[in-house]
């Protein structure tokens, strides 16, 4: 060690240099905007796409779906959480879970929406930017498939293209994050 004065104060110096740790700089101050995350959500009987109704639903499976979700994501450079319940509360508690740390969700109740408050309640209570997707064009079904519970606090409705309507989904979710900076988390 070496003691020195400077400024009346007295000092010391290691003799060997002190290894450096680099310390991130924060959000505020740093040029690279944070990594926009958006949590996809599928309701119940979706873990059964492939299988069930195909001339519906389709030939994909849930992980081919997921699996071009997260192509694109990688693409978008964002993040995506996936996740499936056949469970309406554990739809809720994900929705309420992603408060303050998701930019975006896009979920597809699948049958819930069309009976779920609590869903409904959840998604309002978090105030994060919403989609809702269908597969089905739920508008041209039968008629208790046209009214949803959900459409009230979704920033808006994709219905009808398939899978498509995912990756469309989130491309919206996207744009509108980004035009409306400051409803993400900090
Ligand atoms: C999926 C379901 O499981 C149905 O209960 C909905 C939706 C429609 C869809 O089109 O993705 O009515």
């Amino acid at each position: 060690m070496v003691h020195f004065n400077f400024q009346g104060l007295r000092l010391t110096r290691l003799e060997r240099p002190v290894k450096m740790i680099p310390v991130f700089k924060t959000q505020r101050s740093c040029p690279i905007s944070p990594m926009i995350s958006i949590l996809v959500l599928h309701g119940p009987n979706l873990n059964m796409l492939g299988t069930r109704e195909r001339s519906l639903y389709g030939a994909l499976s849930l992980k081919d779906v997921n699996g071009a979700i997260e192509t694109f994501a990688a693409q978008e450079g964002i993040r995506v959480q996936i996740r499936q319940s056949n469970i309406e509360g554990e739809l809720v508690t994900w929705i309420q879970e992603a408060k303050d740390r998701i930019d975006a969700i896009v979920i597809n109740p699948a049958a819930y929406t069309h009976t779920s408050v609590a869903i409904r309640d959840a998604i309002a209570a978090v105030d994060i930017p919403t989609v809702e997707v269908h597969l089905t064009n739920v508008h041209a079904r039968e008629s208790f498939r046209r009214r949803s519970y959900i459409a009230g606090v979704v920033i808006g409705q994709i219905a009808g293209f398939g899978p498509d309507g995912y990756v469309l989904g989130i491309r919206a979710a996207l744009a509108y994050v980004k035009r409306n900076p400051a409803q993400t988390p900090s």
